[in-house]
């Protein structure tokens, strides 16, 4: 069993809700995606755009003013990146500056070159669940059953991508926790993970920091509090077969995953050895069923 791989997140926005106007500047932002890759962080993910709820869309331009530079810089460092956009421009760019990973929040539904850009470069493709913009996609979102409705939306997604040529083998899917969905969505859709997995494609679970776990933590405490509910959805998420998690504190996360290798690595021998204690009985005493 091997742990699900950790995803830093490096947000270089003015505005995003949990770490927001601290890492714009890029030398700060490099010095902080090398304290995460010290830490245990296995992808460094930089966003440059905001997605937090009621966020406003920011010039691609600035966008990749932001990003691009940093990518080139951490790639130059030996570190893996990804970059968190819905821009096909933006997708290209930071390919070319060395990006492993396109983490794509709309799954393709707010920029209508994403999916060719995706088949035409080398890039793994992150395709969250997505219904609508920032600005509105807090205001009441329904669904019949959200597992089933976020396995079916994310599947068009998955099959529309393929139409255009993106290779299958690329492509991982994230339920997109917080993006049009209630706290109790989110809880339905972790839940729901097993029923994800079916899909037969890697899974991202991207909980951090986010406003469903603050019930864990004191009243109007910062979303920092929230990296030990985080940490426990990691480890859970790697039970339920997740590849990866996004996480803003690397070292909670990194322990709670070692801590799940190890326990894991030692079912697998336990389970070794208790078959071939079985079938030692079964030979002593040939009626004995294992
Ligand atoms: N969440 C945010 C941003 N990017 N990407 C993926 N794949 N999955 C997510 O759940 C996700 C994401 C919003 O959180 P942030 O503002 O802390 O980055």
């Amino acid at each position: 069993m091997t742990r699900p791989l950790i995803f830093g997140v490096l947000n270089v926005t003015p505005d995003s809700f949990s770490d927001g106007g601290r890492w714009v500047d890029a030398t700060a932002a490099i010095e902080h995606a090398t304290e995460l890759w010290q830490q245990g962080a296995d992808v460094i993910d930089i966003g440059g755009e905001s997605t937090r709820p009621g966020a406003a869309r920011v010039a691609v331009e600035d966008e990749q003013a932001r990003v691009v530079p940093v990518v080139r810089e951490l790639v130059a460092r030996g570190m893996r990146v990804s970059v968190d956009t819905m821009n096909s421009s933006t997708a290209a760019r930071s390919v070319e500056a060395g990006a492993e990973f396109i983490n794509d929040v709309s799954g393709g539904l707010a920029d209508p070159d994403m999916y060719r850009e995706m088949a035409a470069n080398s890039a793994k493709y992150i395709v969250m669940h997505w219904r609508e913009h920032s600005a509105t996609m807090q205001n009441a979102p329904h669904y019949v059953d959200v597992v089933r409705d976020v396995r079916r939306e994310i599947t068009q997604r998955v099959a529309e991508a393929i139409v255009w040529g993106v290779d299958p083998s690329k492509i991982i899917i994230d339920p997109g926790l917080g993006f049009s969905k209630t706290g109790e969505h989110n809880w339905q859709l972790l839940a729901g993970l097993p029923e994800l997995t079916r899909l037969g494609l890697p899974i991202l679970v991207g909980a951090s920091r986010k406003g469903f776990l603050a019930e864990f933590a004191p009243d109007g405490a910062p979303a920092s509090e929230r990296d030990a509910a985080t940490a426990t959805i990691s480890g859970l998420a790697a039970q339920a077969s997740a590849w990866g998690v996004r996480v803003h504190n690397v070292p909670a996360t990194r322990q709670v995953l070692d801590v799940w290798n190890r326990w894991s690595d030692a079912g697998q021998t336990r389970s070794t050895a208790s078959s071939t204690t079985a079938s030692s009985i079964t030979t002593l005493h040939p009626g004995a069923t294992a």
